[in-house]
């Protein structure tokens, strides 16, 4: 089968690696599903399981589809996944914010939250089709014969309908997310401009916990902790509902659920303000709908294997792509932007997420070419000034090569590009950049994030899904 892996067909340097990013897995692995990291993140975290499934294929399949499964088991009744799922067996005071604070049980009981497993209350990106569907081919006697596709495929429908149902928050048909965390590039400047209208929680009011373990320059500042901490518990506070929300778009071509949201909590929630209803924080994101545009197509090939029609869902995910177009491609930029959904007007910075679309087979080939010219521009470096493509602009103001989500260069981001690149026909240059990542992932000993002129380890080591894509990245 296309997993089976014989050490002796590799060069050696490779088969270690192959060796050591499959140990990162095997140590991460808690029996269920994989953390992470030990220390900085020991819990299950929503798209970094997607990735982290799409390794693991390549070493256990079996172990792939279940790392998927766990993370569907606590599923929201209202279709969200949410973005952590916590393990009951880790001391609270491991990782900050802690169940005690989502509370999700409890708080979240009305938009359907799981009554026996403690989750967040906020989504990330919807890579999880996609995972499903790779983890599917890599052994699909094995994914049939468990009736992997058939179990999951329901789930996966209900996650993006309540995506494009519930959080099309801008009424143009893309999808918004609510909290920085939510995208995943948790300090990016892009969401410098919209978080600055959020008051941060007093910094007194909560104790981090990730500076245990990361230093404090390669991580958020306190005041970004305090904006993150007040939008969340405002969302629990409002029980996690988005029907307030949804229904609040202009366009015509949304797909809010205009028929049957709750009017009296509609109106005394969206507080009548323009775009994004009461929110005071409501972006859309071109990685976070390209990512749920792949995925798409991808729920599309799972119901073509399970003998349904794929048609409809291409014909969506084509629909899609032409509103990412529509919204937030800049023409000027080169790239796609953020849409302020309260402000109502793109974002002026470029963060690597507006290079994340190329990964779209429907992209239009001058929109396509133009990505490629902007990644290996000035601003991003790529086959010039930088190893591996950093998460925001060289040349921005707020550029930081070592801060995170403000300049770093991450794993998850590059595989994007890497089959982007492919996908567009760039084949010399996503061979150049599979390359350098690959001798990162090694010399940085599978970190979680790297300077991207230099290649040097910042935050944890041994991270679930910068081993996770090396795997991918070596079959
Ligand atoms: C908050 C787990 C997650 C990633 C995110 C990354 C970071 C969490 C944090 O770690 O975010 O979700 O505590 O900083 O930004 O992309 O999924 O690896």
């Amino acid at each position: 089968s296309s997993v089976a892996y014989d050490p002796a067909a590799a060069p050696p340097a490779l088969s270690s690696l192959r060796l050591r990013a499959a140990r990162v897995l095997e140590d991460n692995w808690t029996g269920t599903s994989t953390v992470p990291s030990r220390g900085l993140y020991p819990h299950q975290w929503s798209w970094d399981s997607a990735f982290i499934a799409i390794g693991l294929r390549h070493v256990s399949p079996l172990r792939a589809q279940t790392e998927l499964e766990t993370l569907l088991g606590a599923q929201w009744s209202d279709g969200r996944i949410p973005h952590i799922v916590f393990n009951p067996s880790v001391p609270l005071d491991a990782y900050f914010p802690s169940p005690d604070f989502w509370r999700s049980s409890t708080a979240g009981r009305a938009a359907g939250a799981p009554r026996t497993v403690q989750t967040s209350g906020i989504v990330q990106p919807p890579v999880h089709a996609l995972a499903a569907w790779l983890v599917h081919e890599a052994d699909p006697g094995l994914s049939r014969a468990r009736g992997f596709l058939a179990r999951v495929h329901p789930r996966l429908a209900a996650w993006h309908r309540y995506l494009l149902h519930r959080r099309d928050l801008g009424g143009g048909g893309l999808v918004s997310v609510v909290h920085p965390w939510e995208q995943g590039m948790d300090n990016s400047p892009c969401w410098d401009r919209p978080l600055s209208r959020v008051a941060p929680a007093p910094a007194r009011s909560f104790r981090r916990a990730d500076l245990d373990h990361g230093a404090p320059e390669d991580r958020p500042t306190d005041l970004d902790y305090g904006r993150y901490v007040r939008l969340a518990a405002d969302y629990r506070d409002r029980g996690y509902l988005d029907q307030g929300y949804a229904d609040r778009g202009y366009g015509e071509q949304g797909y809010g659920d205009r028929g049957c949201a709750d009017r009296s909590y509609r109106d005394a929630a969206a507080g009548g303000e323009p775009g994004g209803g009461g929110r005071d924080f409501a972006v859309e994101d071109p990685a976070f709908n390209a990512l749920l545009i792949a995925s798409e197509h991808a729920l599309a090939r799972i119901a073509q294997e399970l003998g349904a029609a794929g048609s409809a869902r291409h014909a969506r995910a084509r629909r899609l792509t032409a509103a990412l177009v529509e919204r937030l491609w800049d023409p000027a930029a080169g790239m796609f932007l953020c849409r302020d959904v309260r402000g109502g007007e793109l974002v002026p910075e470029r963060g690597v997420s507006g290079l994340v679309p190329l990964l779209l087979p429907g992209l239009p080939g001058d929109i396509a070419a133009a990505v490629v010219r902007t990644a290996c521009g000035p601003h991003f470096g790529l086959g010039g000034v930088t190893r591996l493509v950093p998460s925001y602009d060289l040349l921005g103001e707020a550029f930081d090569p070592h801060r995170y989500w403000r300049g770093p260069a991450w794993f998850n981001t590059n595989w994007l590009l890497e089959r982007g690149l492919r996908q567009h026909g760039e084949h010399g240059r996503a061979a150049a950049l599979r390359k350098a990542a690959l001798r990162i992932a090694d010399t940085s000993d599978f970190a979680e994030y790297v300077d991207p002129y230099t290649g040097e380890a910042c935050g944890a080591t041994g991270f679930g899904w910068t081993a996770a894509l090396t795997l991918d990245l070596l079959n």
